[in-house]
Formats: structure tokens, sequence, C-alpha cells
């Protein structure tokens, strides 16, 4: 039988305040995300997109939007779920970071102890305490370790969704106090620009491989576009300079293709109408393709 990928569109935008970032599951569709993955000899169903209600306007102490991104991420947390017992390969297309609380939410109950790679060039470690910008999409990592409000840290009943020493995060260049302070309370192994530049992308992810193998049952990669530099991913609400290159993240794909550890995964931030002739979600799809074993020879 054919390995079959069930792609969920997530148009939201409101985990952040730069509009446009809702059509990036349509800048990947038409990026030709099926027939790529198709190629590679998968069954692609793609279920279309979640719906979100954009209507609700309310911000509730510094969490913008906190219904419709409840709401949203409920609904996201349900189709996830559905699609890991069809026994799918869960591919989720964002749409802002903030969709990171409801993926995870329908993947964790499916593992005992599920690892997450972090792919981003922000820690997204915040709480309404700690928040310059009252942004959910700066929140969804310590969301999902059960710290935050707990509208969002109950999504689907259980909390918390992994375990910080599950996590590993990767390309990170942005982070604010409470969250430099959250990760050192908490032991996150964290690979920043600085230990990518010194040791090599190769020895990163080989490293973040063995450190997931042996620990997890399995591993969901949330890669938001914005830990890549910002002249190969320009399509981003929050871009920071010195980032990853498009050469090293598709390196990091294909070691991670080849450890077979990956079982679910989102590609999350891109906005076209920041982007530049959909080059963004372009990079993404290509890299999706490295991620599900596109090898170049
Ligand atoms: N840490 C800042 C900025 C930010 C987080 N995630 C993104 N930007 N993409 C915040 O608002 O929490
Ligand atoms: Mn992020
Ligand atoms: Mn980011």
């Amino acid at each position: 039988m054919k390995k079959r990928i069930s792609i969920v569109g997530v148009p939201m935008d409101l985990g952040q305040s730069r509009r446009g970032v809702d059509m990036g599951p349509s800048a990947m569709r038409y990026a030709d995300v099926v027939e790529r993955l198709e190629k590679l000899g998968y069954e692609i169903h793609d279920t279309g997109d979640i719906e979100i209600n954009r209507i609700d306007k309310e911000e509730i102490q510094n969490l913008k939007f906190l219904k419709a991104v409840t709401d949203g991420n409920d609904r996201l947390s349900q189709a996830v779920d559905k699609v890991i017992e069809s026994g799918a390969f869960p591919l989720v297309l964002g749409g802002d970071h903030s969709i990171a609380i409801g993926t995870l939410a329908g993947v964790s109950k499916h593992y005992k102890n599920l690892g997450v790679i972090w792919y981003d060039a922000h820690g997204d470690l915040n709480t309404a305490e700690t928040s310059p910008s009252g942004n959910i999409h700066g929140m969804p990592l310590a969301v999902s370790l059960g710290i935050g409000h707990h509208t969002l840290t109950n999504i689907a009943g259980y909390s918390p969704k992994v375990k910080p020493e599950n996590i590993v995060m990767i390309g990170i260049r942005s982070l604010d106090e409470g969250e430099k302070e959250l990760i050192r309370q908490k032991g996150i192994k964290v690979y920043t620009m600085h230990e990518i530049d010194r040791l090599g992308m190769a020895t990163v992810i080989e490293e973040t491989v063995e450190y997931l193998k042996s620990r997890t049952d399995g591993v969901h990669l949330s890669l938001d576009m914005d830990g890549l530099d910002p002249t190969d991913a320009p399509g981003v609400g929050t871009p920071v300079l010195g980032g990853i290159s498009y050469r090293e993240s598709h390196l990091a794909m294909e070691i991670l293709a080849e450890s077979e550890i990956i079982t679910s995964a989102e590609f999350v931030e891109v906005n076209p109408i920041l982007d530049e002739r959909n080059k963004t979600a372009i990079a993404a799809v290509s890299l999706m393709g490295s991620l599900l074993g596109e090898k170049l020879l």
C-alpha cells in the first residue's frame, strides 16, 4: 500500500499583526505541494482548510484574538487527530505559528513521549505576562508546555502536550527576556545560530536525531519559515537577519528524512503579501520534498 499524507491548511493570521499569512496555505498549494509529494510515491489527500472565524476582535489580557485563535486551534486539533487515526502522515500548512497549539494538541495524544523540533528564529515561549506584543504566535511552545492562558493550554482537554526535555530548538536568534529565563529554568535543548555556525548544520541535526531517538516515540517538526534567512525566505512577518540558509535547511531536511524519526510536520508563517514572487512558499514546498524523501540523485 502507498504511504499516505493528509494535508491540512490553516488560514490563520490572528496570532500576529501582519495580515496576509492566512494566504500561506494557498501559496504553498500554488507552489505545487500536492504534485511534488505525489512524485515521491505518496498518496496525497488534501483535506482543505480549517475554518477561522475572523469576526471576533476581542483582546484579553495581552492575548490578541484569544477566542478566534482558540476556536481555530480547537478545530485544527480535531482534524489532525483524525488524520493520525486514519493512519496518514499529517502535513499542516500555516498560517501563523499560533497553529502549532492545535497541531500539537491533535498529535501528542497519540504518543507517550512526543518529541518536537522547533525550527525558528524565535523561541515562541512567551506568555501574556512576558510577551512584548500580545501576539499569540509568540507563545505556542510555552502553551504546549502547559504554560499560559488556560483556554489555550487546555485545547483537546489535556495538558501539557510536550515535556521540556523532548524539545530541540534550532535556528534561534531572537529571544525575549522571559523566554531566556524559561529555557534556562526548563533546561530546553537549544541550537542558536551560534551553535549552527560553530558546529555546522550536519552535526546539529545529527545530534538532534540522536538526542530525540533515544527518548521519544514520535517527533513533530514545527518549521517556522522565519528560521531561514530573510534573503531566502523574505515572505515572513517578523524577519530576523543572520538566519539558516536555504542550503542548510535542505541538508537538515535530508538528514531528518534519512533518520525516519519525523511522524508529523507543519510549515508556518508564509506571508504571500510580503513575499517576492512566491519565493518563500516555493522554498517551503521544496523543504517538504526533502523532508519526505526527495533526493538529488
Ligand atoms: N518574541 C516576539 C516576536 C515574535 C515571536 N514570534 C514571532 N515574532 N514570529 C513576540 O511577539 O513574542
Ligand atoms: Mn515561530
Ligand atoms: Mn519565528
